[in-house]
């Protein structure tokens, strides 16, 4: 079902002046009352009375991770610190955290982003929702169970870890939709199908929601069928509040993004122009809705495109493809980009191979090097070399055919592959680009 059909719904031109509407509302509050964000449109000779549609948002300055760090802890806050309900940040591997802080209607706006993700599968009262996102400042726990919270249903915040307990709570509560990152969920399905004490078949589940990192549709299928549910994707991030800026519908054919609260463009990243429609690029947010942390053209680095196509399902949302990954997770080895995503995609196409791996990037004698640890699944499991070969040949080919170069590939026995319960780390770069 459809959670907000006017809003989901809305005819496009009508959506456009509602967004023209929130954005000029936005610069005005942000010009007034951020000094970050007067100071950037006074150096780009920009006032907030040139922004009279959402037509002229390419007028706006670009805001990145960077502005963020800078302006740490709350420099972007455009609301009196009293009117602040909640703060959640992003792990941030270095330097300090992204923060984002939300007032009482952010929060609901949040909820309301996630809600509709998940009234796609008719999630509501009588549903239990087990959140396996971790719970804290990272955004994934307390974003689920608010929307889940917001459809009515029974919320199950097990967070992340503990997996064993997971499957069986599962089972005995009879969860009927999964939250988590799809390699958690996917170590998830893994240790029910081991289990002597649990069983897919006496669970109730029938919906994922998952999301926090790139996953392929090989992914999804396994993880459909090993859990009996149907997957859909959940997109977002801390900077526009967390998950639920947009989510799949029932024809799992691109991923909605809620147009009303973040507005989305294409930008190619070294250029910063508008991409064509339709286009590959980096995708672009400015909040619309946002009170405590609005936010002007971020940056995202996430790279994808949008379609503008209009839907089976009814909303007239536009969809986001997959995103092939974010350009600093894109490595180019040997002169060739490579995306960790494009492996999990070979993976998933050789019904032998567990779609875990972990690559490791380095630089001997000035070439770099490209060695690819996988696992076979228990079953095909072998340590006998000529045997190993008859499973690493076909993949090597592809991997060769779709990325383009030649890797060392591993085989690791069962569980050599560290199993991660929330964003999953695929690469080591070992390269130092400093000499
Ligand atoms: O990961 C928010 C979230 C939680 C989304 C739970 C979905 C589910 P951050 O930690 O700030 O926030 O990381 C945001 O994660 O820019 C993307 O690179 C990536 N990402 C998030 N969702 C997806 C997805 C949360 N569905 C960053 N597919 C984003 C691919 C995703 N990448």
């Amino acid at each position: 079902m459809i959670h907000n059909p006017q809003m989901e719904c809305m005819p496009r031109e009508e959506m456009r002046k509602l967004q023209s509407e929130r954005l000029i509302a936005t610069v005005k509050k942000c010009y007034e009352n951020v000094p970050f964000y007067k100071k950037k449109m006074d150096e780009l000779g920009v006032k907030p009375e040139d922004i009279k549609s959402i037509d002229d948002i390419s007028k706006l300055p670009f805001t990145t991770k960077y502005d963020l760090r800078d302006e740490y802890p709350f420099g972007l806050e455009a609301v009196p610190h009293t009117e602040v309900r909640r703060i959640h940040a992003s792990s941030g591997t270095t330097g300090k955290p992204v923060v984002d802080t939300y007032t009482e209607n952010d929060l609901r706006n949040w909820a309301e982003g996630v809600a509709r993700v998940m009234a796609v599968a008719d999630i509501g009262p009588g549903d239990t929702v087990q959140v396996s996102y971790g719970y804290g400042l990272f955004t994934g726990g307390l974003g689920a169970h608010d929307g889940a919270a917001l459809r009515g249903a029974v919320q199950l915040p097990t967070s992340a870890g503990n997996t064993e307990k997971q499957i069986m709570l599962m089972q005995d509560f009879g969860s009927n939709a999964l939250c988590c990152t799809p390699s958690y969920a996917m170590h998830l399905a893994e240790a029910i199908h081991e289990s002597k004490v649990v069983s897919v078949n006496k669970m109730k589940l029938r919906a994922g929601f998952f999301g926090a990192e790139p996953w392929t549709d090989g992914m999804r299928k396994e993880l459909e069928q090993k859990l009996h549910i149907k997957a859909y994707d959940i997109y977002g991030l801390t900077e526009m509040s967390g998950p639920g800026v947009g989510g799949e519908c029932e024809y799992q054919d691109g991923t909605h993004l809620w147009e009303d609260m973040f507005y989305p463009e294409i930008i190619n990243p070294d250029t910063l122009e508008p991409c064509a429609p339709g286009e590959f690029g980096e995708l672009v947010f400015t909040s619309l809705t946002k009170e405590a942390m609005p936010i002007l053209r971020y940056r995202t680095r996430d790279l994808t495109r949008l379609i503008y196509e209009p839907c089976r399902c009814g909303r007239t949302a536009v969809r986001m493809d997959r995103i092939l990954g974010r350009s600093d997770d894109m490595m180019i080895i040997r002169g060739v980009n490579v995306f960790p995503s494009q492996i999990e995609t070979c993976l998933t196409e050789f019904p032998a191979f567990q779609p875990y791996y972990f690559i490791t990037v380095d630089r001997v004698n000035n070439e770099d090097t490209f060695d690819l640890d996988v696992e076979l699944k228990p079953e095909f499991y072998t340590v006998e070399l000529h045997e190993q070969i008859k499973y690493l040949k076909p993949l090597f080919d592809r991997i060769v055919s779709m990325v383009g170069i030649k890797p060392n590939i591993h085989i690791k026995p069962p569980y050599g592959i560290e199993r991660s319960v929330g964003k999953a780390k695929h690469v080591l770069d070992k390269r130092d680009f400093t000499k």
